[in-house]
């Protein structure tokens, strides 16, 4: 039988959302770790991808995604070291935390919907699963899909695909994110130069407030934008992909 997850991954539905992913006690936890590592830092953001940030100064992060490294021309090995890096980083933060957010997506998908969900994976290594950022800029309307988005590398044998995120902060004003009714497909015209499109009119399938400790999944190879916010609006994130042979993938 069918679950919401298969109507999501089909894009028949608009999000899976679960209220209350985290405790506000985790995330206290989560927060003191995270802010007090020298890794939190502003990234040097490919040119192409400023676009998607209208707003400067670019977002915090812990981590940086396998988009940007692509769009920066580092090749798929490159990558698959640095994320054995990024695996390493988690590792110390979430050891210091007394929990691992991402091994609590993957229990909650074993749990609920049977699914196993697994990091992409090349030559027996791992692409690193998710990013840590603070969105509290406006961020573009933009798409995310594995074989646009790393063609040839493993994340290319990707059919359908999910964002997650796992909210920390209240944004308070703004930093809602809207779910376009637009699939990103060959023909979608995109501007060459930018990730993210500013002038974009299309209708809205979905939009959402983030609230700390929500878990929200949505098809992200819809266009979704987030306007800017009054707070920091810190969120743990990453990309779910199912594959020809219903693997579930993991990267971000
Ligand atoms: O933070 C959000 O709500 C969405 C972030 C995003 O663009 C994504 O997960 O692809």
């Amino acid at each position: 039988m069918p679950t919401n997850l298969d109507a999501l991954f089909a894009n028949k539905i608009a999000c899976i959302v679960e209220d209350v992913f985290l405790s506000p006690e985790q995330i206290n936890i989560f927060l003191a770790k995270l802010t007090a590592m020298p890794d939190w830092y502003e990234p040097k953001i490919p040119k192409k991808l400023q676009h998607l940030f209208p707003i400067k100064d670019f977002p915090k992060h812990l981590f940086y995604t396998q988009y940007g490294f692509y769009e920066d021309g580092v090749d798929e090995a490159a990558y698959l070291k640095i994320s054995q890096d990024y695996a390493e980083t988690w590792k110390r933060l979430t050891t210091a935390c007394g929990f691992d957010p991402f091994v609590l997506l993957v229990d909650y998908f074993k749990k609920k919907y049977q699914a196993n969900l697994q990091p992409a994976h090349k030559n027996q290594q791992n692409y690193f699963t998710l990013v840590v950022r603070d969105l509290a800029k406006e961020v573009l309307p933009h798409a995310d899909f594995g074989p646009y988005d790393g063609k040839e590398w493993a994340i290319n044998q990707v059919e359908q695909q999910l964002a997650w995120n796992i909210y920390l902060t209240a944004p308070q004003q703004g930093g809602e994110t809207t779910i376009y009714d637009y699939v990103w497909d060959e023909n979608t015209p995109i501007d060459e130069n930018s990730y993210g499109i500013q002038q974009f009119n299309q209708p809205v399938k979905h939009r959402f407030k983030v609230t700390p400790g929500k878990l929200v999944l949505f098809n992200c190879r819809n266009f979704h934008a987030i306007s800017e916010s009054s707070a920091p609006r810190i969120a743990i994130g990453g990309l779910i992909g199912k594959t020809k042979d219903q693997q579930l993938i993991a990267w971000a």
